[in-house]
């Protein structure tokens, strides 16, 4: 049984909590509230001293970064969640994973807090355009890349859930995905899978 420490509206949680439904995993999801600041009380950073959300618990398992939790998951279910097998596959599945956990998730968080999180006089125009710029970025490669294919690398997996949950978001903050039709027809096919439905609902 694993206990999901995170915020039910948050992409990084929401990707931890489809991987666990994936792979049919029993969890409960302690809260925390980021809208009081309890990811930066002392009680929630003896876990995670990042003060971020999600943090995995089970046992002596404390493993925060949600890429880190779906890795962690992957190799306990590898039927499951794709990972990998051959060296090439390994490093495909980590080139689209890192790509999108440096590139492409920092850039909607920070459309994110410079269009609604932060407050107005904090928020700033240049930053949300140069964000928009490095999604592009990574967009345009991204949607070659899933021409002719279902998912990221061959199967669904790591790679998939590294990018599918802050791409779902983008909607809300005005970010169209129009040009992008490769990466709009698989957003569909995992977000029609039973998993995600879930927790989405
Ligand atoms: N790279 C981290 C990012 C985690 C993250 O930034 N989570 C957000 C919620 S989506 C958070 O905790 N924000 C609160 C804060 O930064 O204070 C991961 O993938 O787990």
């Amino acid at each position: 049984m694993y206990a999901i420490h995170g915020f039910s509206m948050s992409p990084n949680t929401r990707r931890a909590l489809v991987a666990l439904e994936e792979c049919g995993e029993a969890y409960t999801l302690v809260p925390v509230d980021l809208m009081s600041g309890e990811q930066r009380g002392e009680a929630y950073k003896k876990l995670n001293p990042t003060g971020r959300v999600p943090t995995l618990v089970s046992g002596d398992l404390v493993l925060w970064e949600s890429n880190a939790i779906v890795a962690y998951l992957a190799a306990l279910h590898p039927e499951r969640l794709f990972a990998g097998n051959t060296p090439a596959e390994r490093g495909e599945v980590a080139r689209w994973t890192f790509m999108t956990a440096s590139h492409l998730s920092p850039a909607i968080a920070r459309i994110f807090a410079h269009t609604m999180r932060l407050p107005e006089d904090q928020r700033s125009p240049k930053v949300v355009e140069e964000s928009r710029a490095e999604l592009a970025r990574c967009l345009e490669p991204l949607d070659a890349r899933l021409r002719g294919r279902s998912y990221v690398v061959d199967q669904f997996g790591i790679a998939d859930l590294a990018a599918a949950p802050s791409l779902a978001f983008a909607p809300m903050l005005g970010i169209s995905l129009e040009a992008y039709p490769n990466v709009r027809a698989w957003l569909e096919t995992v977000q029609a899978r039973p998993a995600w439905k879930k927790v989405y609902a």
